[in-house]
C-alpha cells in the first residue's frame, strides 16, 4: 500500500520494505530542513508500521542520492543557528542509526556531505556503479557537520577518513567498496531489485534477533570491549526470552523454514 504524507519524501511499503525515497531532483535531493524533518518521520512511520521489517532510503532520479545538505538554505546562517542545524542533523541521523528495524541506503548516484553521512547513518549501503562519494565541505570552507567526522572513520579507518575530508575529493562506487563505504555495488538498472532482494533477505529473519544485534554491534561500538561484551552477553540472553529463538532453533531441528512473529 503506497502512502505520500510528504512533500520531498516518498513513502511506500513494498514486500515488507519501507521505501523512503529523498525526491527534491531540481535540487539533487538535497537536504534543506523540511526535507530533513520528513526523512526522520518517514523513519518514525516505518518503526511504528508492523507489516514493516526494512527501511530502505533512497534518491529520487537516476543522478543524485542526496547532493548534500542545501547549500543555499545553510549559506545564510548565523553561527549559533548552524550549530543548532548540525544538532538537528545529528538527531535525524542518530534516529536512523539507532533505528531497531534495519536500515538499507541504496545509493543511486552522488552522496555527497550531508548525503554521505546520510548514506552512514544506515546500517548497510548498496550502490549503483555510477554513485559517487564524499565530504566536499572543505571545498565551501567548512567541515562535515552531520557526523561524518566521526561516522567515516569509524566506517573506513581515521586514515581514509581524513584523505577524503581534507582533500574533499569524490570516489566512485568501486572505489567506496574498496574503503569499506560500501558492501555491495551493483548496475544502475539492477540496483532497485537488488536492493529489494537484499532487503527481503534481511526481512526473513526473526526481528527481534534484528534488533538486538544492531544493538549490540551500534551500542557495543562506542564502549570499551570488556564492558561491549558484557552487553553482548545479556542481549544473548535475552534472545533466549524471545518465541522468535524458540521457534528458529525448533524449526532448524525440524528441518523447516521457521515462522518468526517478532515476540
Ligand atoms: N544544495 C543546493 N543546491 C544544490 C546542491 C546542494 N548541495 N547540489 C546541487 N544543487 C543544485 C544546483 O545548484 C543546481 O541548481 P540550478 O543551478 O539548476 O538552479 C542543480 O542542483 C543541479 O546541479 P548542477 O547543475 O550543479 O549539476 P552538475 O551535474 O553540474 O553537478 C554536483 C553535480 C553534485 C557535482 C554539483 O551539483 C555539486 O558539486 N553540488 C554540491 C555538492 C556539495 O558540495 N555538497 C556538499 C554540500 S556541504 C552543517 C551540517 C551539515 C553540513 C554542513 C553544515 N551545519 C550544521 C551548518 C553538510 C554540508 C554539506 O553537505
Amino acid at each position: 500500500m503506497a502512502q505520500d504524507p510528504f512533500r520531498y519524501v516518498l513513502y511506500e511499503v513494498r514486500e515488507r520494505a519501507a521505501w523512503i525515497t529523498v525526491s527534491r531532483p531540481e535540487r539533487l535531493n538535497a537536504l534543506d530542513r523540511q526535507t530533513v524533518t520528513e526523512i526522520a518521520a518517514a523513519v518514525d512511520l516505518a518503526v511504528a508500521d508492523d507489516r514493516v521489517a526494512v527501511l530502505v532510503l533512497t534518491g529520487a532520479g537516476e543522478k543524485a542520492f542526496v547532493a548534500g545538505a542545501d547549500i543555499a538554505e545553510m549559506s545564510a546562517m548565523s553561527p549559533a543557528e548552524a550549530q543548532e542545524f548540525s544538532r538537528f542533523l545529528h538527531r535525524a541521523l542518530d534516529r536512523i542509526e539507532r533505528c531497531p528495524k534495519p536500515v538499507v541506503a541504496a545509493v543511486n548516484g552522488f552522496a555527497l556531505g550531508g548525503g554521505c553521512e546520510l548514506a552512514m547513518a544506515c546500517h548497510v549501503r548498496i550502490a549503483s556503479e555510477t554513485a559517487r562519494f564524499g565530504q566536499p565541505e572543505v571545498n565551501l570552507g567548512l567541515i562535515p557537520g552531520a557526523g561524518g567526522t566521526q561516522r567515516l572513520q569509524r566506517i573506513v579507518g581515521r586514515g581514509r577518513a581524513l584523505d577524503l575530508i581534507l582533500t574533499g575529493d569524490m570516489v566512485s562506487a568501486p572505489e567506496a567498496l574498496t574503503l569499506g563505504l560500501v558492501t555491495r555495488v551493483v548496475a544502475p538498472e539492477a540496483l532497485a531489485a537488488e536492493t529489494a532482494s537484499l532487503a527481503s533477505k534481511i526481512a526473513a529473519k526473526g526481528p527481534r534477533a534484528l534488533a538486538l544485534a544492531l544493538e549490540a554491534v551500534l551500542a557495543g561500538g562506542e564502549i570499551a570491549q570488556e564492558e561491549a561484551l558484557r552487553l553482548e552477553s545479556s542481549l544473548f540472553g535475552l534472545c533466549f526470552a524471545s518465541e522468535d529463538m524458540r521457534e528458529g532453533t525448533r524449526a532448524f531441528l525440524e528441518k523447516r523454514k521457521p515462522a518468526f512473529t517478532g515476540r
